[in-house]
């Protein structure tokens, strides 16, 4: 039994919440699995499109067309529509900066003059449609503008997050063959400065295909302007014509190409194209986040992410939303960062991920009691699955008790939100993403490929295909059908197991290649974990299967404890007896290894290839270059010589 076994409390959605709703009639569920192609062309219908599609969906496994033949454009939806629905004066976009003092705001019609004079830049720069643009920059409006810009023109954009090295921006421009890349002097955070002039040069000295680069100055940093190839942005935009049209696109043309961080080899170029993908980001904004006029909604995450992609660019501003994007980080200039950043833009929403709440926990409740929280309405995670204890100190000291928290699970190829609660209607429990959102239809396999009925544990897929779903991988529509099409036929492989419980809710264990196999024994990685989170004296902890002889595989638990708690051989044995307690004696760690971090990518994943390296005591631990902090290995190493 897992911690979510022994704790199966119901959360309701409150009643007034739920009266409030933007979807609180249970119903839709049974209408959506009746006939999905209607439910969802009744979203798209939401939408504004040039002209109506001929078909909602043809499918001819593994490639899907939504709303063949229709034409829209998503800048246009996300800027031109929401004005002729009266809201250009409404606030879209709230930047908060690195430094508290530092911040703006833009409206509508504000956000729409930039993203038109900078389409005609990239335009006069030979940027057309179909052509990939590389974006580098910071959390800085500059962002979403050059987003926003290359949807309006139809040129497919590429972001890079801002805090990958040199090597690996060199790596994605190539691989999509971008002319153009749009970058920034510097990246200011958390008080710091990532030189991304700098390693753009440097990805550059290998990037062929690159003819122009736009320089955003951010920090004013003093950085080599090579001749004929780099232009300022504010000297292109001050030349610019202001009006630019948006181009008529095909529901089916590409929207953007985004690099899955990927735990091996090289990254994949994630294809999403625009009418699908736009109806589902926007269906889910509206339905899951209950995103209204009045809101104040904040998504954490990093642009240069799915997540910040769909639920801080394309879903909030499609849905007429005030958007906050924050540059910084939640240590600087003091640990009550986050808490500030709400009471001063007095955020109705926030939406945020595991690891995130699981550091605050570490931290006590004293930050948040200096601030009133009280404008919080609804709660979002999403990145991982997301332990009960987590949940419920989310729950109570953020939300204070009252608000529904949405757990939302997803991927970079699914595009939106697939398993989640909706906040008006689905009652949760902690650590369940709880159902599939109407019009989406999951499922559990075995290994042999034999379909789980009711309740069961197994590998998860997606049973039909879904308007926000990857339509390829750039340039290999080979890697695209074996890596997600071949395992089951025709259903989506997700690559995550799950449980199904009782209620048909849905508990995700985590990527399946974290699944161990212990004497014969299936056991998750992220169930010991969440067993072992159970225990006050753990903030955090990450476990894997060392190769053993005798077992097949041994768990080792990395621990992170609590404040100022230290380890010892007592406590070992207080946590060997919390995951028998909770699972079973066969899922004992044989190793407990005490540590001040984990190594984790820059989106918060732990990376599990390094601690099973270190467990392991290889000495070549491959390639450490995604991790957030790579000091975090000779940590590590530090912490397993001293057990
Ligand atoms: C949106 C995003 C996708 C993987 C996914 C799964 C894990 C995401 C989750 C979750 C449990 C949730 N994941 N959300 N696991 N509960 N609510 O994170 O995309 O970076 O592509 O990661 O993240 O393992 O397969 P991406």
């Amino acid at each position: 039994m897992s911690e979510e076994q022994t704790t199966p409390k119901l959360y309701e959605p409150p009643e007034e919440f739920a009266s409030n709703a933007n979807v609180s009639d249970p119903a839709v569920y049974e209408e959506a699995e009746r006939d999905y192609k209607s439910f969802w062309a009744e979203r798209a219908r939401e939408l504004h499109w040039f002209r109506e599609w001929d078909e909602v969906l043809q499918w001819n496994p593994p490639e899907a067309k939504w709303f063949v033949g229709g034409k829209t454009n998503v800048a246009y939806n996300c800027l031109d529509y929401q004005i002729e629905q009266g809201r250009g004066d409404k606030v879209a976009l709230v930047w908060e900066g690195d430094e508290p003092s530092d911040g703006t705001t833009y409206t509508y019609s504000e956000l729409l003059a930039e993203v038109e004079k900078f389409a005609n830049v990239l335009k006069s720069l030979g940027a057309e449609k179909g052509k990939p643009v590389s974006i580098y920059l910071p959390m800085i409006p500059e962002l979403p503008v050059a987003m926003l810009a290359c949807a309006r023109i139809g040129a497919p954009h590429s972001i890079v997050f801002g805090a990958f090295s040199a090597s690996a921006l060199r790596d994605r421009i190539n691989d999509c063959e971008a002319t153009i890349l749009v970058t920034a002097d510097a990246a200011p955070r958390g008080g710091r400065k990532t030189p991304l002039k700098q390693n753009a040069d440097e990805a550059l000295e290998d990037a062929p295909s690159i003819e122009n680069v736009v320089v955003v100055r951010r920090t004013g940093d003093d950085v080599p302007m090579q001749d004929g190839r780099d232009r300022y942005y504010d000297e292109l935009m001050a030349d610019a014509e202001e009006s630019c049209p948006a181009e008529e696109m095909d529901s089916e043309d590409l929207l953007f190409i985004l690099y899955s961080s990927g735990s091996t080899g090289k990254p994949k170029g994630i294809v999403h194209t625009t009418g699908g993908y736009l109806t589902q980001v926007n269906a889910t904004t509206k339905w899951t986040m209950d995103l209204k006029d009045e809101d104040v909604y904040w998504c954490t995450a990093d642009i240069g992410w799915i997540t910040g992609h769909s639920y801080l660019v394309y879903g909030p501003l499609s849905a007429g939303g005030t958007s906050v994007q924050f540059e910084g980080t939640p240590a600087y200039p003091a640990s009550d960062r986050w808490w500030d950043v709400i009471e001063k833009h007095k955020v109705t929403i926030l939406y945020t991920a595991p690891t995130a709440i699981r550091s605050f926990m570490k931290g006590g409740t004293e930050d948040l009691e200096k601030h009133d929280l009280s404008s919080l309405r609804l709660l979002g995670t999403v990145g991982e699955p997301i332990n009960p204890r987590a949940w419920e100190w989310y729950h109570e000291n953020v939300g204070g008790g009252r608000c529904p928290i949405v757990d939302t699970w997803w991927q970079t190829e699914t595009g939106g939100h697939m398993i989640t609660p909706l906040p008006g209607i689905t009652p949760t429990k902690p650590g369940s993403a709880t159902r599939p959102f109407p019009g989406i239809e999951a499922g559990l396999f075995d290994e042999e490929g034999n379909e789980i009925e009711g309740e069961g544990s197994g590998n998860l897929v997606i049973k039909k295909p879904w308007p926000g779903m990857l339509r390829t991988l750039y340039k290999d529509p080979e890697r695209y059908r074996e890596t997600y099409w071949e395992k089951y036929g025709d259903v989506y492989f997700v690559g995550d197991g799950a449980r199904r419980d009782e209620d048909g809710y849905y508990w995700i264990t985590g990527r399946i290649d974290d699944v161990m196999n212990v004497s014969g024994h299936r056991i998750s990685t992220a169930e010991v974990e969440s067993a072992l989170v159970g225990h006050p004296a753990v903030a955090e902890s990450a476990v894997i299967g060392r190769a053993d002889e005798d077992k097949g595989q041994a768990i080792v638990a990395y621990v992170i404890l609590e404040g100022d708690r230290e380890g010892s051989d007592e406590l070992i044995q207080e946590l060997n007896g919390q995951v028998r307690k909770v699972i079973g004696a066969h899922a004992r760690p044989q190793e407990i290894i005490f540590t001040p971090d984990l190594p984790k990518t820059r989106s918060g994943k732990i990376m599990r290839r390094i601690l099973r390296g270190v467990a392991e005591g290889q000495q070549d631990l491959g390639d450490t270059s995604t991790l957030a902090d790579p000091s975090v290995v000779d940590a590590l190493k530090e912490s397993r010589a001293a057990n």
